[in-house]
């Protein structure tokens, strides 16, 4: 059960045929388009990549609505109850690609269930996880205690000593599930000259709300300059 491990790892769960298809749609998009480079840099990880949001998903990508139903049944029995796709349609489906030296800082995801849908295999790019690292506060997960929490527990001397580190190296096809605002996660420096390429799906509970969004929107969607506080530090 998803809520004892709180990352489950399914290799082969798409098969290679469908996933070189999906690339091939990517690439076919990336075309006619230049997809801007999001980059927020910090001290240790920084946020290094390119999205394409559930809004153009939507129009674009058709068939990611079947994977997303399939994802969704199957996060369902992980998590033993019924979840949804987020209510944002932006947030709700990604593809994130990962250029070579681009990487993903430490974070939790506002939602509840995350999952991750490996394209390809690339050198580096490892997903890291510490599953079930947050003294999460539920209810007033939108405080200032929420936020020197999840701070604290990201020292390293706090992570030596509590964190245990699970890391994933992309396979093509392999599907993560994971409790995105349970589990700190980030992803390494990719090496090589390919870009990463995955989908990823939230969930939540029927009609869940997350005050940050406004803020957390612009600084993962676009290259507006940050807002003032990180509202990456979610819930
Ligand atoms: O690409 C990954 O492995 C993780 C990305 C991630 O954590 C996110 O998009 O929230
Ligand atoms: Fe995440």
């Amino acid at each position: 059960m998803l809520h004892k491990t709180g990352v489950e790892v399914l290799e082969g769960f798409l098969p290679a045929a469908e996933c070189d298809a999906l690339l091939q749609c990517v690439d076919q998009y990336r075309n006619t388009r230049q997809l801007p480079v999001i980059h927020r840099k910090q001290r240790g990880r920084s946020l290094h990549y390119m999205v394409i949001d559930g809004a153009a998903i939507e129009e674009h990508f058709p068939q990611l609505s079947k994977l997303n139903t399939d994802v969704n049944l199957l996060v369902n029995r992980l998590n033993g109850t019924a979840l949804e796709p987020l209510g944002n349609a932006s947030a709700r489906i990604n593809i994130n690609i990962t250029p070579p030296a681009g990487e993903y800082r430490w974070h939790y995801d506002r939602n509840r269930v995350t999952a991750i849908l490996y394209l390809n295999e690339v050198a580096g790019g490892e997903t890291e996880m510490f599953p079930n690292y947050r003294i999460y506060l539920g209810r007033s997960k939108h405080t200032h205690l929420q936020r020197w929490l999840d701070s604290l527990l990201m020292k390293k001397p706090v992570l030596r000593l509590f964190g245990k580190k699970l890391t994933v190296a992309p396979r093509k096809g392999m599907l993560i599930v994971m409790q995105g605002d349970r589990c700190l996660h980030s992803v390494r420096r990719v090496e090589g000259a390919a870009d990463r390429i995955n989908v990823i799906m939230t969930f939540d509970a029927p009609g869940a709300v997350f005050p940050v969004e406004k803020e957390l929107d612009s600084y993962l969607y676009s290259k507006k300059s940050t807002p003032a506080f990180d509202p990456n530090y979610q819930e």
